[in-house]
């Protein structure tokens, strides 16, 4: 649960951070926050190995290459576009490949990339599991629904998670989403689950056995994991009213696990993301931007 702790507060205060930072003028381009997401990225993909699984992952996917990799330093060069960067500075916040773990902004676009990766990696016969993620708005895509069909009639290993926080940018999902989200995997023969929650001990059972699922039978996996984003979609840029979103605290999943922690864990932890948050940042300002390295 520590670990878990750590883990989440880790990507919150990294995303915080750029929050700051391009209210101060000092990134450009655009990010998405994970904020009131961390328990998915994180429960889920303590379930996969980095040398051997793929995670592909969205336009919101700094929690999960930090889960996955660990990596504040280059992920945080790479949104201020720096040669240190994951990318060398050129992906930003939603173009990040490093080793198995591969994002793209196109909604949608992932479905084919990792439904193919799963593919290659079940010809390879490693018994690599490749996991993607995708949003409730991403549902409104028709290529998800190819990638369904295929996945299931070629018994592919792919483990495919929904983080349905029940909005695509302003859009509430009852406005774009009909009937039930499990039920359009269920339709392809596909096993799927479903959960209601911000607790990163019910996110990583429930992964656990997903993910077990997928590498027993070598068949997909469906996995809708139920959430809800605190912040704005990008950067200020929050419609919803200020009760709505005051409502959301309790969901918080690092209040949902601070709350059986001890309070001096609790304490040390979140000292120390910061200052390993603030050594990536300063680490990144000191390095030269990818822009003067290409123009040279
Ligand atoms: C093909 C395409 N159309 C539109 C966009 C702009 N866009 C970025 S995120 C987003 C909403 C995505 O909603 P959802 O899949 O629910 O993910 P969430 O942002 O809620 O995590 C849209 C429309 C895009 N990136 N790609
Ligand atoms: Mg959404």
């Amino acid at each position: 649960m520590l670990d878990f702790y750590r883990q989440m507060c880790l990507i919150r205060r990294f995303e915080e951070t750029l929050l700051e930072m391009f209210s101060e003028g000092l990134l450009v381009g655009t990010t998405h926050t994970c904020i009131g997401q961390e328990a998915n990225a994180v429960g889920v993909l303590s379930h996969v190995d980095a040398d051997l699984d793929v995670v592909v992952s969205n336009h919101r996917c700094h929690g999960h290459y930090i889960a996955f990799t660990g990596d504040v330093s280059g992920l945080i060069a790479e949104v201020m576009g720096r040669v240190t960067g994951t990318c060398g500075g050129r992906g930003g916040s939603q173009h990040l490949c490093r080793g198995n773990f591969y994002t793209n902004g196109v909604q949608g676009s992932i479905a084919p990339l990792a439904t193919g990766i799963a593919l290659a990696e079940r010809e390879r016969g490693a018994g690599a599991l490749t996991t993607v993620f995708l949003g409730d708005g991403t549902l409104g895509q028709g290529a998800v629904y190819e990638c369904l069909n295929m996945a299931s009639l070629w018994s592919l290993p792919l483990l495919i998670v929904v983080e349905n926080n029940r909005y695509a940018q302003t859009t509430p999902s009852e406005l774009a989403v009909s009937g039930s989200v499990a039920a359009r995997a269920e339709a392809f023969g596909i096993e799927t689950a479903e959960l209601d929650t911000t607790d990163v001990v019910q996110v990583h059972a429930a992964a656990g056995a997903a993910a077990s699922s997928v590498r027993r039978s070598g068949r997909p996996y469906f996995l809708v994991l139920n959430t809800h984003r605190m912040a704005p979609h990008s950067k200020g840029d929050d419609t919803r009213h200020p009760d709505e979103l005051e409502a959301l605290r309790e969901h918080d999943p690092l209040r949902v696990l601070g709350a059986r922690l001890e309070r001096s864990d609790r304490a040390r932890i979140e000292r120390e993301c910061r200052e390993e948050i603030a050594a990536a940042r300063e680490a990144g300002e000191e390095a030269p931007a990818a822009g003067a390295a290409l123009a040279r």
